[in-house]
């Protein structure tokens, strides 16, 4: 019995069939399709990853309800359909800090639907209504271009999604692009205090997921992702969460030498879509966001007039981006 053990793992380590992968993790006993395999993990291409966040730029601050936001969600429909994805717009009536209500529409794609096993990848796609933290009063009532601020995260989500299309990982990706996140209560409004006017997109969904009794493993949100020299601290929340992803997160970027971004230290606690979905969905996400010691916690140009492209840096999507993939090819 034992010989031929020892012969059949011979064999399959010469060959490279379907079913000698790591075929340890297989749980049940219907052929290769549960059968893990290594994969390669693919390059990510970052010239591809900035062409998504600069056309989603080019289309102008991407204010629920504006004629720009309208335009760059048909973009990113079309995109990810192209790219192999099932795609869907969710729409929720939502209610900002003033009482406003509006119509949030949240972009899902998915990838290997049958899969049981999932992935959440999220950023947001809107941009603010309100450079309120401009140096000049002017600009407070006009709206953030947000290139770092929105696109870099949605810039590289693109570029993961038209890879995983063409190379499925082992694991089912879904990736959301949250509307309405930063629609939030002005520094400059002076009316009641509202709680949980951030996120709105995200917290509907959280409320309202698109598929019934939708499970993932974990999820990665990436806000602010495109900032030169960007340094990402591990975000509270998140640690006290999903402490598991962001080891793993961390981990990778080091092994893959992005440790200058990836600061191995505890930040501070950021409201932002992964708290929702961690409250709310008791999905256990992890945020990679780019924060300073500024007074505002965030790059000077945040909120302000000057969130354009070139505060968006290859090096740093690049460094986000093969991160990512590395987890979801080697896990
Ligand atoms: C707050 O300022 C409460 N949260 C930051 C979330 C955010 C705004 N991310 C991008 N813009
Ligand atoms: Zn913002």
């Amino acid at each position: 019995m034992k010989k031929t053990v020892t012969g059949l793992f011979i064999v399959c380590l010469l060959c490279s069939c379907n079913f000698c992968g790591s075929g340890a993790t297989e749980t049940t006993d219907t052929a290769s399709a549960s059968v893990q395999e290594t994969l390669v993990v693919p390059t990510f291409d970052v010239d591809s990853a900035y062409r998504y966040t600069a056309e989603q730029v080019a289309f102008g601050a991407r204010v629920p309800e504006s004629v720009a936001h309208k335009r760059c969600a048909d973009y990113f429909v079309a995109q990810l359909t192209r790219f192999g994805a099932t795609t869907m717009v969710q729409e929720g009536l939502v209610e900002r800090y003033d009482g406003k209500l509006f119509t949030a529409k949240n972009i899902i794609a998915s990838f290997d639907t049958i899969n049981k096993r999932r992935v959440l990848l999220c950023a947001h796609w809107d941009t603010r209504p309100f450079s309120d933290n401009d140096p000049d009063e002017a600009n407070w009532n006009k709206p953030v271009l947000g290139a770092n601020d929105g696109a870099s995260g949605c810039g590289v989500l693109m570029e993961v999604a038209r890879i995983v299309g063409q190379q499925m990982p082992n694991i089912g990706i879904d990736i959301i692009l949250f509307d309405a996140e930063d629609s939030g209560k002005p520094q400059f409004y002076t009316g009641a205090i509202q709680e949980h006017t951030w996120c709105l997109g995200s917290q509907y969904w959280a409320r309202n997921p698109h598929k019934k009794n939708y499970r993932a493993e974990y999820g990665i949100l990436l806000d602010m992702v495109g900032a030169p020299k960007a340094t990402f601290y591990k975000e509270r929340f998140s640690v006290n969460y999903a402490a598991f992803v962001v080891d793993n997160i961390w981990k990778t970027a080091a092994q893959l030498g992005y440790d200058h971004y990836f600061i191995d230290k505890i930040g501070t606690y950021i409201i932002d879509d992964h708290y929702y979905i961690n409250e709310l969905a008791g999905i256990p996400m992890a945020d990679i966001i780019h924060t300073t010691s500024s007074e505002t916690g965030f790059a000077d140009y945040w909120h302000t007039q000057n969130d354009t492209m070139e505060n968006v840096d290859k090096e740093t999507l690049k460094a986000v981006g093969q991160t990512v993939l590395h987890i979801l090819y080697t896990n």
